[in-house]
């Protein structure tokens, strides 16, 4: 007998700016995704004031699954998802993001989406906002810097909640939401929060009162859903990249710890409705006082979670500097390589493992159904003769899947899915390459943009099959 529940969601993840494409279709507007070049494994994309006649945007057309979405859903059928995580582009409801009435054309895409996964008994899961704000927004608004983005929000959320509530059950609201502690990176506030730190700012306050904001409109999402259908589970969406002590030291070890609790303090918020005591106490010293009303307090402790989503890719290692007494976490300084992992092309640290940890970790402070809704591996890939022999994605995703199995049945954790990233080669959303490839399905384009979008099932396609057929069981 499997150690999965019978109705374990397996499936796949994917968010709508790296695959629809369709980037002026059906009346979308234009997201912070469209504005963004191609970058590579070494030089970060760059963000254009709009779009720039002559530059490549790896997203405008991404894998053009607004024109495929058919013969794209049938392969996931083929493969046995019993659920699909996608997410709703927000700009094709609401093409600049403050008008009053939704754009019905872009309802009308995702009743089809959706209605075409039902047909296949997949339970689309929903991502609300994945690192796709309207550009408006931020021209007009300067995007989460401003109070104003909570109803904007909010009334997105409304319009889908009312639209798809007999069609999905499972939301979250804010993709990652904790990634944008990687603010030194300017990839990182802006695809979250639409904010890009002027000179003379502090990217890390501006990134405090930005999330502040986020989590109060997240917080009110939840209970309007509740209202709409209590059946509607919303969660949060947490980046997990645990961090380790380098190795005993105290004072690695006390660097580790604190560098979690700056990581990781948004699920305290999104789980108790309240911030933890470590972060009021980080506010004082620092002498930040956030616009944070009695009425945002309110509305956090009426609006939790359902249940926790997140992400696991890599763990990441730190070591404490002796000109830091306060252990205040930076990347750029703590960060150092873990002896023990090997890392991809890209960087990113393989650790099975760590998933466990991850989930471990969450369980111990938060008591609450998790949802792996994305966990993969980047990986460039070969084709020969029309087959992708891609043994070190099988390899990455059984390891893991291994690790989350332990998790469910050692550690007693509440698991109610897994959908590995990505259903599909999709554009990256860190490089905007084609090229960092996470799919179970090949598409021919590279990252210059050229291709035949052709389809082509990889040998991980053909073994995840089976892993969704036996529960887990046979890997
Ligand atoms: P790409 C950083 C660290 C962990 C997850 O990432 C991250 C990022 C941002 O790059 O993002 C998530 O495409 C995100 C997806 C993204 C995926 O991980 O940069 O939710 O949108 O595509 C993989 O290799």
């Amino acid at each position: 007998m499997s150690i999965l529940k019978k109705d374990f969601l397996w499936g796949g993840a994917v968010a709508a700016h790296q695959f629809e494409g369709g980037w002026k279709d059906g009346g979308k507007g234009i997201s912070v995704a469209d504005i963004m070049t191609a970058g590579s494994a070494t030089a970060n994309r760059n963000i254009t004031d709009g779009v720039v006649e002559g530059k490549n945007y790896p997203n405008h057309e991404a894998i053009d699954f607004y024109h495929n979405y058919k013969e794209d859903i049938k392969l996931f059928a083929e493969m046995g998802f019993k659920c699909f995580r996608t997410s709703i582009a927000w700009t094709r409801i609401f093409p600049n993001g403050d008008e009053k009435v939704p754009n019905e054309e872009g309802l009308k895409f995702y009743d089809e989406l959706f209605d075409e996964c039902l047909k296949y008994n997949i339970e689309p899961i929903v991502t609300l906002s994945h690192f796709e704000l309207p550009y408006y927004l931020i021209k007009k608004y300067g995007g989460w810097r401003n109070r104003k983005m909570i109803d904007f929000f909010v009334n997105f959320a409304d319009v889908c909640f009312k639209r798809f509530e007999n069609k999905v059950k499972y939301w979250m609201t804010f993709n990652e939401i904790n990634n944008q502690t990687g603010y030194n990176n300017e990839f990182c506030l802006f695809t979250n929060s639409g904010i890009k730190v002027q000179k003379g700012e502090n990217a890390e306050k501006e990134m405090y009162q930005a999330a502040h904001y986020e989590l109060v409109a997240s917080a009110i999402a939840v209970q309007h859903a509740h209202k709409i259908n209590k059946d509607l589970q919303i969660g949060c969406m947490i980046a997990m990249v645990p961090l380790y002590p380098l190795d005993s030291k105290p004072t690695n070890i006390m660097m580790a710890q604190k560098a979690m609790q700056k990581r990781y303090w948004f699920a305290n918020v999104h789980v108790d409705g309240e911030y933890p005591t470590f972060m009021k106490a980080f506010f004082a010293k620092k002498g930040y006082v956030p616009d944070i009303t009695t009425a945002d307090l309110m509305n956090l402790k009426n609006g939790t979670v359902d249940y926790l989503g997140f992400s696991y890719y890599m763990s990441k290692t730190v070591k404490a500097t002796t000109d830091n007494p306060d252990y205040e976490y930076d990347d750029l300084t703590n960060d150092v390589q873990n002896p023990f992992l090997k890392a991809s092309e890209w960087g990113w640290s393989v650790d099975p493992e760590g998933l466990r940890y991850g989930m471990n970790w969450f369980n111990d402070r938060f008591h609450l159904p998790q949802f792996i809704v994305e966990n993969g591996f980047g990986s460039r890939d070969v084709v020969e003769d029309g087959k992708i022999h891609d043994d070190y994605r099988i390899d990455y995703l059984r390891q893991h899947i291994v690790e989350m199995k332990k998790a469910v049945e050692e550690d007693g954790i509440d698991l109610l899915g897994y959908t590995p990233w990505s259903a599909i080669d999709i554009v990256s959303a860190g490089t905007g390459q084609m090229e960092k490839r996470y799919g179970f399905i090949y598409v021919d384009k590279d990252d210059e943009g050229k291709g035949t979008l052709k389809r082509l099932r990889k040998d991980s396609f053909y073994w995840y099959k089976k892993v969704i057929e036996s529960n887990g069981q046979e890997l």
